[in-house]
């Protein structure tokens, strides 16, 4: 009998699909009917590192590789494409480390990776490739950005960003994680300087409302939800004494506004330099310098040691009318609610540490609602802020309302007294669109000295049309027509960060120095480059514009083709790492939306780009920890190819646990998945001989079991159980092999063994193929049969009374489909009330379950 070789057969049938083009997704067309319903499948598309194909790119594009396969069997027209995100530092690093050409790195990264996808079989349609580094692409990168100058949507402003001192580069707030720079782990610092900013906070109440259109894991809705960060509050004016000033604090709790015993303002508030006294200036310069060292993280977190100094000069609280001192505090965020607090120690930790620490009165004003207010005064001392909704005390007329009620009044009292106003704030911020780098996008602007002067002089002559709102919003810059888009990327020697803040495309005056496109003047382009989030954030729509034509960008002209976009969008099935559910998932909903707004997108094609987005957990090293090259714990999929074939590595992936859970991989959990294919290929090569015999008739138990895991699989894929579709594939195959020991033969019908094929068919693509080719009956591929219903004759469910025993003494019984699995009679168990008061939360020394009869917990 000829043994199971991944080797010999997978080569093979990648050929063979390739040649067939039997992944190709079918464009709409008016002369033709497509060949079914769309389904448009998805994967966060790699970033080409050096390090090659991780074996967490692996577990997601193996998963939805299966879903995608199984889809065409059900007669969907799937799009499920690939391509590349290649700009971004982790290549320029490289490059710089290296001295190889980011563009040349690239280009050897890119054709690596393809390689490892090809030998992983993954049914990717690859003819439509895309790749954000090239200028065929990036132009409508580029493209886009304009949109949103044009708009008035894209803006230059000098504001303090993230500073990566190792690096040498700002950062977004998403690209700082605690404090320190997300890509080299240094700690980052504040520093001002010149960006470019896209409105994305005028889009924060869609990007929470439209959430409710679609099928998102909840874990992940809730992050995106808190990421924007939405606040309702009250915005109140402190007069500050004796100038004409007033400070605007944001609070969510204006139900303590008679607990104020100081205002503390942001070091960089644009009041601070207005209102400090002489004797304090000194001390408050210095103050300022040191904190502009310090991080937001370490600025904000709530156990570090407060820090401020005092002003000098005071404010008016409107509630009450009392003078309280004006500070500066670190711990008060420039950005955030006006860049001011009202400080209320009795109420709020941060307020309680600084108050204690600068000796400031601490007055309270709420006292919890079901002690007597009579009793709980202000005499009394607090050890600690009180910070939950309570009743009132101390606040005059709104003495002994509650504080959801207080809320509301004090709000309304300011309102009609004009001290202040009901408002909403968000923490997310405008998105910081513009890198002093060289590997990303150029920045399609020009600035030019001629016409920032003519926009200065007469911006109400200005007839409109003659600028752009981006060029009236910021004079001087002008955009690049869109005629001479792409703004290519000189190719050049040194690409390492100036460190001074300009991009190295500073230093080359050839490209930099233009001439106007609108007065021909003399002009300088932008120099800064696009962050990595821009080529990601509409990825999804150039793949289905590229279909069915020449296959990559160079041969489009202008690729915004409606048809195809109202077609495939939305996407059906998004996946990818529960990493990027901040970043880029928020970063292209905006940015479709924004599409979709102007009306490239056709309204009918929705409003969000995803309909379902799951996330894969992340795959750790054996010991445990991230797989990484510092700590030389890397599996490489190409060792484990070379060793298993892509099969096992794919089977296996799927079986290593639930998918969205973080799990460590194995080196025996990959031989059992091998173990499992070469029985299935010994059981299929056996039963090959006597098949199509008309005597073969599958045994009513064999079909039972057969149809229950037709069911089983169909629907577990759609909820991504890919492990547990694994172990009833296993299961399904022991009882046609006759039991694990015993070599009772079981008969199979050949159609019936050709669904088992099937079934395995979108987890183990070659093996599959080879084995249909082996059954001899069929022309063509597997890949073109269709996905097996059950037949409900057989579904009918049969149940027994499982019997549950702790340390050998039953305990409690409960009903159970027959032939429940060990997992699934674990998991059922160990979450019963009984079992549970058993257990007494004792460590479990191991569980014996005896199949169709009893589980025994032994602790
Ligand atoms: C007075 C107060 C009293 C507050 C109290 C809380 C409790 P969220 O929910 O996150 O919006 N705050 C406002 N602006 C700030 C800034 N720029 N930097 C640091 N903190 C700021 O939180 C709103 C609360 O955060 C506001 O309500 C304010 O403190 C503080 F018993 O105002 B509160
Ligand atoms: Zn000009």
């Amino acid at each position: 009998m000829e043994d199971y070789n991944p080797a010999q057969i997978e080569g093979k049938w990648q050929d063979f699909w390739e040649e067939k083009g039997l992944f190709k997704a079918e464009d709409p067309s008016p002369f033709k009917k497509v060949r079914g319903p769309k389904k448009y499948i998805l994967i966060e598309f790699p970033y080409p590192s050096s390090d090659g194909l991780h074996v967490g790119h692996v577990r997601s594009y193996a998963a939805l590789d299966a879903v995608a396969r199984k889809a065409r069997m059900e007669g969907f027209n799937v799009l499920y494409p690939i391509g590349w995100d290649a700009f971004g530092l982790p290549t320029e690093n490289y490059a710089i480390k290296t001295g190889i050409h980011p563009e040349v790195a690239t280009q050897k990264n890119i054709a690596n990776f393809k390689r490892q996808l090809k030998m992983l079989g993954i049914s990717f349609d690859w003819s439509r490739e895309i790749n954000t580094t090239d200028p065929d692409y990036y132009k409508w990168t580029q493209w886009i950005f304009l949109k949103f100058f044009e708009k008035g949507l894209a803006y230059q402003a000098k504001i303090p960003i993230n500073w990566c001192p190792s690096c040498k580069i700002g950062l977004a707030n998403e690209e700082v994680i605690d404090g320190k720079c997300e890509r080299c782990g240094a700690e980052t610092e504040q520093r001002e300087i010149k960006q470019w900013l896209l409105q994305i906070t005028k889009y924060a109440d869609r990007l929470i409302d439209d959430l409710k259109k679609v099928d998102y894991l909840e874990k992940i809705k809730t992050q995106q939800i808190n990421w924007i960060g939405k606040s309702v509050g009250t915005e109140i004016d402190f007069k500050v004494d004796g100038l004409n000033e007033f400070i605007k604090v944001f609070t969510t709790r204006a139900d303590t506004l008679f607990g104020v015993t100081a205002v503390v303002l942001a070091p960089e508030h644009p009041l601070v330099k207005k209102i400090v006294k002489d004797e304090q200036k000194k001390e408050v310069e210095k103050y300022i310098e040191e904190s502009r060292e310090k991080s937001e993280f370490e600025r904000t977190k709530l156990e570090k040691e407060k820090t401020g100094v005092f002003t000098g000069a005071f404010c008016i609280n409107p509630g009450n009318n009392e003078k309280v001192p004006i500070w500066i505090g670190d711990y008060v965020i420039a950005t955030y609610g006006g860049g001011a607090v009202m400080m209320v120690p009795a109420h709020d930790y941060r307020d309680f540490d600084f108050a204690k620490r600068f000796n400031l009165p601490i007055r309270q004003v709420i006292t919890p609602t079901q002690i007597n207010t009579d009793k709980n005064t202000n005499s009394h001392e607090l050890k600690e802020a009180f910070v939950d909704y309570g009743k009132l005390i101390n606040s005059g007329e709104f003495n002994s309302l509650k504080s959801e009620k207080a809320i509301e009044k004090i709000t309304e009292w300011l309102e009609k007294n004009k001290l202040g106003k009901k408002t909403v704030q968000y923490k997310l911020r405008d998105w910081i669109f513009s890198r002093q780098h060289y590997w990303g996008e150029p920045i399609p602007l020009v600035f030019c000295e001629n016409c920032a002067v003519k926009i200065k002089n007469q911006k109400s002559k200005i007839k409109k049309g003659e600028f752009s709102e981006g060029e009236l919003l910021n004079p001087g810059w002008i955009a690049v027509s869109e005629n001479n888009l792409p703004v290519e990327l000189p190719y050049i020697k040194k690409y390492q960060p100036t460190g001074t803040g300009e991009s190295p495309l500073a230093a080359i005056s050839e490209w930099v120095n233009v001439k106007c496109p609108k007065c021909n003047g003399p002009a300088k382009r932008e120099t800064d480059t696009m962050p990595n989030w821009a080529g990601s954030s509409w990825y999804y729509l150039a793949y289905t514009m590229l279909g069915n034509q020449k296959s990559n960008l160079k041969n489009q002209k202008l690729i915004w083709d409606k048809e195809k976009i109202k077609y495939w969008m939305p996407v059906d099935w998004y996946n990818g790492g529960m990493e990027h559910t901040t970043l880029h998932l928020l970063y292209s909903r905006f940015i479709y939306k924004f599409l979709w707004d102007i009306g490239v997108v056709p309204k009918s094609a929705g409003s969000e780009p995803y309909q379902k987005r799951t996330s894969q957990g992340i795959v750790l090293a054996e010991d445990n920890r991230k797989m990484s090259k510092s700590f030389g714990n890397v599996i490489n999929p190409d060792e484990i190819v070379k060793r298993y074939g892509a099969d096992t590595l794919r089977v296996y992936e799927m079986f290593m646990g639930p998918f969205g859970e973080t799990i460590v991989w194995n080196t025996k959990g990959v031989e059992g998945a091998h173990r499992f294919l070469n029985k299935l290929w010994d059981f299929v090569m056996v039963k090959i001989k006597g098949i199509g015999s008309k005597e073969i008739k599958t045994p009513n138990e064999g079909k039972v079991i057969l149809n229950k895991t037709i069911k089983k699989v169909s629907e577990d894929i759609e909820n991504f159980k890919f492990n547990t579709i694994i172990s009833s594939l296993m299961e399904l195959l022991n009882f046609f092999r006759g039991g694990k020991s015993s070599f009772e033969k079981i008969d199979i019908k050949q159609k019936d063994l050709e669904k088992i094929l099937i079934l395995i068919y979108p987890f183990a693509p070659h093996i599959a193929e080879e084995m249909w080719e082996k059954l001899g009956y069929h022309k063509g591929s597997i890949s073109l049969e269709k996905w097996p219903k059950p037949d409900p004759k057989f579904l009918k469910e049969e149940t027994f009374e499982l019997i549950i025993q702790v340390n050998g003494k039953m305990r409690d019984k409960v009903s159970v489909p027959m032939n429940i699995s060990e997992e699934e009679a674990k998991e059922l168990t160990l979450g019963r009330e009984t079992v549970k008061k058993w257990r007494g939360g004792k460590i479990i020394k191991k569980i014996i379950f005896v199949k169709n009869k009893l589980i025994n917990i032994v602790i």
